[in-house]
């Protein structure tokens, strides 16, 4: 039976995207004993860990919280070696996970999809390949990535540049080596935060294009301790922040991590300070800044409860940074150029390894293109308003088309020929982020409209999978053939969202989370902004309560 459907192209499931999710959904599936096929454009596992190779590219959510947790046995085995882990290690654990559970026969890497339409007769997917290639599912499922289609901004002139160019976000699978050579950057995101010190180790010359200063903290990584008779009485942290645990104390009790993290608005467990920064006098408040700027890492939002929704209480933790980058760079109006004047963590808070310090090196140079705005590119370099900035290599490190992008990348339609871009025309809505009315038995994984980029995104993810597949299994129970997201229930949550969204700080600057970013995309908070447990209460109501919110049918 299972032959047979494979040679006919039909499968119970279909999902479309092979990283972090597109991998949980398949393992799911195969357990479910479901004829099932994933289509990745790439040659390898990973996502966007696989894309991702750009100079000191890492995660920022500690590698012990960055992983699974579906499989004990997983948790126990993989060793990873730093607090943060790199790209290459993510992606060897992504390809290690995918050899462990046999992955890999059932994924068809190489293989771009260009269309999805639901055929509404036969109640089944249509998806095609770039070839005209068609294979058709009961099921789909879009694990298609929240940050993988790359945004590269239309600058006069682009094409006549002579040089290499690169994408921090498409970055080639060899070393790239800038010794003596200068390069220019446009872009001071997470991308560029984390790659900037690196490529300036190596580069003749740095000329870095900031249109907006980001705020970032030190990341202060570490490399684990698995033994504490290893480091002798020097035990060190391998997780944590309000823990000294080894990798060793972690994995004695990896539930109760995990426990722990589930709990916290971003699925990640970390020492919340529940005071209010205007409650505490200056003196504790610059103590507990200080004792996290130290300790590092982006639990420094956590040093009072009210930085994430209070304008006043916000300012000081950004003040407090403002002052950090005023004494790291010793050239006050290169400092200047680096304070950002808005909100902290409005803009996704980065982690770096020296990247303010790197600002003090002879050979790199920060332009400030909202004062010296770029007038067009050419053929070796770039040409400001002012001045003339000769390089052999650029890089655009201007991040994505994120949540919706890779998604409105494929031609998706659904009943009555709805096409899922003119559907989100004014902005992407969707029930929880997963399911879009019109669009039976279609399902998103960290979808606009979850918490998603707001988390730690593998525990967003396996929430997400293990929901489908309880749905799935509550369908087969009920003889149901199709499911569908009605027009309330999406209306509801998408106002839902953004009501909650207004107040919060990070709607208070223009941001990826909004579409912002992307010239013509309409502006939309896409996240949900009311954090990971109460998502997942809701998610469990709707299933608890037989799918309310879904249309059920046969
Ligand atoms: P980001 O965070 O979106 O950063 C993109 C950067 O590129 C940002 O500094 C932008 O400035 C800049 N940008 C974008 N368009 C232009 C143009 N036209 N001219 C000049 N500068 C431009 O992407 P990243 O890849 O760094 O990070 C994405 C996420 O990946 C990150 O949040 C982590 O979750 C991991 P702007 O701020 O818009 O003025």
């Amino acid at each position: 039976m299972l032959l047979m459907e494979k040679e006919k192209n039909f499968f119970d499931l279909i999902i479309i995207g092979a990283g972090f999710a597109g991998m949980y959904a398949l393992y799911k599936a195969k357990q479910h004993n479901l004829s099932v096929r994933v289509f990745e454009k790439a040659s390898g596992v990973g996502g966007t860990w696989y894309w991702n190779r750009y100079p000191g590219a890492r995660c920022d959510v500690e590698s012990m919280q960055y992983s699974y947790q579906f499989s004990k046995k997983l948790e126990q085995e993989w060793e990873w070696k730093e607090q943060y882990a790199t790209q290459a290690e993510i992606l060897k654990y992504a390809e290690h996970v995918a050899e462990r559970y046999n992955l890999k026969p059932s994924i068809k890497f190489n293989e771009t999809i260009i269309s999805a339409h639901f055929d509404e007769k036969s109640k089944i997917w249509k998806i095609n390949n770039r070839k005209g290639k068609e294979y058709t599912s009961k099921f789909c499922i879009m694990a298609t990535g929240c940050l993988s289609s790359t945004y590269t901004p239309f600058l006069k002139g682009a094409s006549s540049f002579e040089g290499e160019i690169y994408h921090t976000g498409n970055w080639p699978h060899q070393t790239i080596d800038f010794t003596g050579k200068t390069v220019g950057i446009i872009g001071t995101g997470s991308s560029a935060i984390q790659s900037i010190p690196v490529i300036a180790e190596q580069a003749e010359h740095l000329y870095v294009f900031q249109r907006t200063p980001h705020y970032t903290v030190p990341a202060r990584n570490r490399f684990l301790i698995y033994d504490k008779k290893q480091n002798g009485s020097k035990k060190r942290r391998a997780e944590g922040f309000d823990t000294d645990l080894t990798v060793e104390e972690i994995k004695t009790d990896y539930d109760n991590l995990r426990k722990k993290a589930k709990k916290m608005y971003a699925a990640m467990a970390f020492n919340l300070n529940k005071k209010s920064a205007l409650e505490v006098p200056e003196l504790e408040r610059k103590k507990e800044y200080e004792n996290r700027w130290n300790k590092g890492g982006v639990p420094f939002i956590g040093a009072f409860i009210d930085l994430n929704l209070n304008r006043e209480a916000n300012e000081t933790a950004a003040e407090f940074v403002r002052n950090k980058i005023r004494q790291t760079v010793k050239d006050p109006l290169v400092a200047e150029k680096l304070v950002p004047n808005y909100t902290i963590g409005c803009k996704r808070l980065a982690v770096d390894t020296n990247y303010y310090e790197t600002y003090n090196k002879a050979n790199v140079t920060l332009v400030d293109i909202k004062n010296d705005p770029i007038e067009k590119i050419f053929s070796r370099g770039i040409i400001t308003k002012k001045e003339k900035y000769l390089f052999d290599s650029l890089i655009y490190a201007t991040g994505f088309d994120a949540m919706t992008g890779a998604l409105l990348k494929i031609d998706i339609k659904g009943t009555q020929g709805i096409k899922l871009a003119k559907k989100w025309s004014k902005g992407p809505r969707s029930f929880l982020g997963l399911a879009i009315k019109g669009f039976p038995n279609l399902f998103t994984i960290t979808g606009p409209g979850s918490p998603s980029v707001f988390t730690n995104m593998i525990t967003s993810i396996e929430q997400h999978v293990d929901w489908i597949f309880d749905c799935l299994d509550y369908l087969k129970a009920h003889n149901i053939e199709i499911i569908e997201a009605t027009e309330k229930s999406e209306n509801d949550w998408v106002k839902h969202n953004q009501e909650i969204a207004k107040p919060h700080i990070r709607s208070s600057c223009s941001s990826w989370y909004m579409g912002s970013n992307i010239e013509g995309k309409p502006e939309i908070f896409m996240p949900y902004v009311g954090g990971f447990p109460a998502y997942v209460k809701k998610c469990e109501e709707i299933s608890k309560s037989g799918y309310k919110g879904f249309l059920l049918s046969n």
